[in-house]
């Protein structure tokens, strides 16, 4: 590796004293440059893109812009400041000093933790390859390189843990992360939501809507954790999430801003399709998709792994700081169960029920930002609104797996699922409308395609009409 290691991998860890860490990142960079090219953004690795690069972690150096080829973008290895003193936050050993190096006894299950944590962010990658060639403007497509530069950089950053932490399984945990892939049917990626397609643009700012505010949440428990470098890394991670959550979100505001003023032209009656434009409707049912996919990522109901992380200090809730008692040995959690085809509550220890107290904590936030969506509609007059599903409805893990159940959260026979599924759900013609609009990609500066206005302002104070990104060759 040549003598600006330091330099071509912008970092706060001392890379450049440690040499066991720049061996092992020597041995896995190659590895991952060949993962980018073959399974990274297709089509545009000569392009340079107007992106944002952390250099450092300080309030001027953690978002430098400027034109950029992908492959050549400096993935840095940042941790959030270290904090004086700092105290396990949580848990059986609330107030002890927390670690700098992996408990042996923990060492297997932070590993899975950091592993887990680190599959999603290449999966994303793979799954959103293809957009590219079907954005609707040449602003969005630099958004999508910004997600995915960064998505990358947080594999760097659970790899850093790996190979710093974990010895030799680490290493051969951080080769692995390469070789899984998304939606493949021997290797998947880890989590269910890591393996659906994202083909069409809706999918895509839903899932930065819905799925990267579960990297929100996620990350803010971890960034509780009591392995300070895990806290410190997933702390700094959170700072670039809010970019991508902010896409997911203005992305669907400016589809609904447009189907809302195709609907007035073309008068409320008529069939936003026949205009080129995205119905209420098919809008409605990709986001019972990512979030019910992205409430599945929050585990089981009662989680016997969820109460020992927490007994242990290994994932905290998020925001830990804001509730009145941290070890919270006896409290209780009270939950409502599906039991014999019929709705119940009991109370379960609050530790098992952690990964439902987290999931509460992501549905208040998505609901937040459904109410602003909402405000557009209400802004255009219109009467329709759209609305969370219950909690109960599509969902893959946990108790409801197995049942069937409506938005509204009343149970359904599998017949009558079958039959009413695509009323709640993209269907294969809800799927084929959507790529018929976006068959062609917008590249020209300032122009947006007709399905999605233009947003308000452009990246880091530059005109909409900016060369975002540069496609000659
Ligand atoms: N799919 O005890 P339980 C992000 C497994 S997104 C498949 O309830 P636990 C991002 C589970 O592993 C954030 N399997 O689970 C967003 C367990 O398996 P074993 C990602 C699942 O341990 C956009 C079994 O079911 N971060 O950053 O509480 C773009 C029993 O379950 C699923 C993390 O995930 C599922 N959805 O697990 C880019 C943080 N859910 O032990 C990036 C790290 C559960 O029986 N991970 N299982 O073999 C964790 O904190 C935990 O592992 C989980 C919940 C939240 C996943």
């Amino acid at each position: 590796m040549d003598s600006n290691y330091q330099d071509r991998i912008p970092n706060n860890v001392g890379l450049g004293a440690n040499r066991a860490l720049q061996r092992a990142l020597e041995h896995w960079q190659p590895e991952f440059l060949n993962w980018w090219h073959g399974l990274g953004p297709s089509d545009f690795n000569a392009s340079s893109v107007y992106l944002r690069t952390a250099i450092s972690v300080d309030t001027k150096g953690w978002a430098t812009f400027d034109y950029v080829k992908m492959p050549d973008y400096r993935w840095g290895i940042f941790l959030a400041q270290e904090e004086n003193d700092r105290r396990v936050g949580f848990g059986d050993h609330f107030g002890q000093p927390v670690w700098q190096q992996v408990p042996g006894e923990h060492r297997s299950t932070l590993r899975r933790l950091i592993v887990t944590q680190g599959d999603t962010e290449p999966a994303s990658v793979e799954q959103q390859r293809l957009l590219g060639q079907r954005c609707p403007s040449m602003y969005d497509l630099r958004n999508l390189f910004q997600v995915n530069v960064e998505e990358g950089r947080h594999l760097w950053a659970m790899v850093y843990l790996l190979h710093s932490y974990f010895g030799r399984d680490g290493r051969d945990e951080a080769e692995e992360l390469l070789e899984r892939q998304s939606g493949n049917r021997d290797k998947p990626r880890i989590l269910e939501a890591f393996n659906e397609p994202i083909d069409n643009w809706l999918d895509f700012f839903m899932f930065t809507m819905f799925t990267d505010r579960d990297g929100k949440s996620q990350l803010m428990s971890l960034s509780e954790s009591s392995l300070d470098p895990l806290a410190r890394t997933t702390k700094f991670m959170l700072t670039e999430e809010a970019h991508h959550m902010f896409v997911g979100e203005t992305g669907i505001a400016r589809i609904l801003e447009r189907t809302c003023q195709l609907m007035q032209e073309a008068g409320y009656s008529e069939d936003v399709r026949k205009i080129g434009g995205i119905d209420l409707p098919t809008i409605q049912k990709h986001l019972n998709q990512w979030f019910s996919l992205s409430l599945d990522l929050h585990g089981g109901e009662v989680s016997s792994n969820a109460a020992s992380y927490f007994a242990n200090g290994l994932k905290g809730r998020a925001k830990e700081d804001t509730f009145d008692e941290h070890i919270v040995k006896d409290a209780c959690y009270h939950m409502e169960f599906f039991e014999d085809g019929r709705a119940t509550t009991k109370d379960v220890l609050m530790r098992n029920a952690m990964n439902e107290v987290l999931r509460d904590w992501y549905v208040g936030d998505c609901q937040a930002g459904v109410i602003r969506w909402n405000r557009i509609l209400e802004q255009h007059g219109m009467s329709d609104r759209l609305r969370l599903p219950d909690r109960k409805f599509h969902r893959g893990i946990g108790m409801y797996s197995g049942f069937h159940f409506d938005p509204n959260g009343v149970p359904l026979s599998a017949e009558e699922w079958d039959k009413r599924k695509h009323d709640w759900l993209p269907s294969q013609a809800d799927t084929e409308y959507l790529l018929s609009i976006m068959d062609k990609p917008v590249y020209e500066p300032g122009k947006f395609a007709n399905y999605i206005a233009p947003p308000r302002r452009g990246i880091n104070q530059q005109p909409i009409d900016f060369e975002y990104v540069r496609t000659e060759q």
